[in-house]
């Protein structure tokens, strides 16, 4: 069975709503991350090379970043279709969509926040207008990133706007998607979860 190596309230929370969606034998390992609010840790415990979550262990195989994680994961349990496989319609999609998250629309939000602008970021990344273009091109499709597929691919995009509301595109299409993925009952049941470990964390 694979071992997640998972630290609430963090990225790794996005695994574990679709290990909860594909109802599949994951082990979930408690790590403590050093934290950007200076709380927490490295985890001796944490196989990760730069000790952060989430980490993947199946076997000899060990994962690192969420795009690849959950390729690995969809792939390994392809019986609760959260991604086509290689020569199902829509594959080129999936993958495509797992990548633009990590390459793109993640350094983006993340160079906004920072307040990060140059014409070097435009040219390689664009811009969050044309991201939301991008999302909301592909919401014209369907009610899932892959048209009427829902996917690991709308866990992964749909997960950083959680934790930046504020950047959130103002777009009916992409709020309408959003609020599709927050309730889906895998997503409440994490969400309850973080909740509960928020309230730890703070007591
Ligand atoms: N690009 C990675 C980012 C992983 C990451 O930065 N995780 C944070 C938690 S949100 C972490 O483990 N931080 C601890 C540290 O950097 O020491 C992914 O998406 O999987």
């Amino acid at each position: 069975m694979p071992t997640l190596y998972h630290a609430p309230l963090t990225r790794s929370s996005a695994v574990c709503t679709l290990i909860r969606e594909l109802q599949a034998p994951v082990d979930i390992h408690i790590v403590s991350v050093r934290r950007g609010d200076g709380s927490g840790a490295p985890d001796p415990a944490n196989p990760h090379p730069e000790k952060k979550v989430p980490f993947l262990v199946d076997g000899d195989e060990a994962l690192r970043e969420r795009g690849a994680i959950m390729a690995y994961l969809t792939d390994l349990y392809p019986e609760a279709g959260l991604g086509p496989h290689s020569g199902d319609p829509g594959r080129g999609a999936y993958l495509s969509w797992l990548s633009y998250y990590q390459g793109v629309m993640e350094p983006l939000l993340i160079l906004s926040v920072a307040g990060v602008d140059s014409p070097l970021v435009r040219d390689t990344f664009g811009d969050l207008a044309g991201m939301a273009d991008r999302l909301e091109a592909a919401l014209s499709q369907g009610p899932w990133l892959l048209g009427d597929r829902f996917s690991a691919a709308d866990i992964l995009c749909a997960s950083p706007f959680a934790w930046l509301p504020d950047l959130t595109p103002d777009r009916p299409a992409i709020r309408d998607w959003l609020a599709r993925c927050a309730a889906r009952p895998a997503a409440q049941a994490q969400q309850a979860e973080e909740a509960a470990a928020l309230a730890r964390l703070t007591a």
